[in-house]
């Protein structure tokens, strides 16, 4: 007897997605309803083993992400860690979220997804996610159901007990991973403080720290990484958040690397993009990779903001 109950058949939504089609509103409520489930159980600091392949910000360039697993191998093959903004700026954020949490529910062993600073009610009110749900569903139902995963998304991943993955970078007010393991993730992005700071800081060429022209988050210096690295037993740390032209940067001898992964990023910018495959001895091997070409892509949208700094 048919009933109201959504069949949940994830393979089908991900085929779906992989063609950048949209999935139906009560399948993203089942959707966000699992992945609540799963991400709920992971720590704040998710424990990721190698090999895995490290991705920065794709910003709902969706073309460019089938390019990025074109080159880095389809998941599950591939074990991948997305350290965060996988929303606003591009023109389709929606399946570029979609997918990956439908992979995340589907293969919850072979992917994790870090929260970024734009996975966050305000700014996807502002850079995009929010205006691409209302226009693709007509009403913010589904930006509510994403944004309230936002919430559930662990703020940063530790490989191998040796390389700490986090969107943005540190912050003055955390010294220790425990104290990252501690703090209540379960909210919107606050405005200041430790968990705002994971998100929004960067690495800069000063000692200890300054104030962001970002007007969120802190810059921090070589010093700065060296102490957190060595109170934390880590060798690397790797963020995104940062354009790099050359799609990666390695910053204070190889102790901290931004990895981007949004080529050509607002379809302008003129930049490669990079993933940094690590294997099982944690040697790095980093992927570079262009965008998607113009006819896999359709007519692009709407234009994308003017200042592409956040
Ligand atoms: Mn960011």
């Amino acid at each position: 007897m048919a009933s109201k109950q959504q069949t949940f058949d994830i393979n089908q939504w991900i085929e779906q997605l992989k063609k950048c089609e949209y999935i139906k509103e009560s399948e993203v409520k089942a959707l966000c309803n699992r992945a609540k489930e799963i991400l709920i159980q992971e720590s704040n600091v998710q424990n990721i083993e190698s090999p895995v392949t490290i991705c920065g910000d794709i910003h709902g360039q969706f073309h460019d992400l089938i390019e990025l697993f074109q080159v880095g191998g389809e998941c599950p093959d591939t074990n991948y860690l997305f350290m965060g903004d996988f929303v606003d700026r591009g023109n389709s954020s929606v399946e570029t979220f979609l997918l990956l949490l439908a992979l995340k529910v589907r293969y919850p062993e072979r992917i994790t997804l870090i929260r970024g600073n734009h996975e966050s009610r305000q700014i996807t009110q502002v850079y995009g996610f929010y205006d691409e749900c209302l226009r693709k569903y007509g009403s913010v139902n589904v930006w509510r159901y994403c944004t309230e995963i936002f919430d559930y998304l662990a703020l940063a991943a530790i490989i191998d007990n040796k390389i700490f993955c986090v969107h943005g970078g540190l912050s003055p007010s955390i010294q220790t991973l425990d104290e990252i393991r501690a703090i209540d993730r379960k909210q919107e992005v606050p405005h200041d403080g430790a968990m705002c700071d994971l998100m929004w800081s960067d690495p800069d060429e000063i000692t200890g720290w300054s104030v962001s022209p970002r007007g969120a988050g802190y810059l921090f210096g070589g010093d700065i990484v060296d102490k957190f690295n060595h109170q934390n037993s880590i060798e690397l740390i790797c963020r995104a958040h940062q354009l790099v032209m050359e799609g990666y940067k390695s910053m204070f001898n190889d102790t901290l690397v931004t990895v981007w992964s949004a080529p050509n990023y607002c379809y302008r910018c003129g930049n490669v993009a990079a993933i940094l495959e690590l294997d099982e001895n944690l040697t790095k091997f980093y992927k570079i990779f262009e965008a998607a070409p113009q006819e896999a892509r359709g007519p692009t949208g709407r234009k994308p903001a003017p200042d592409y700094f956040l």
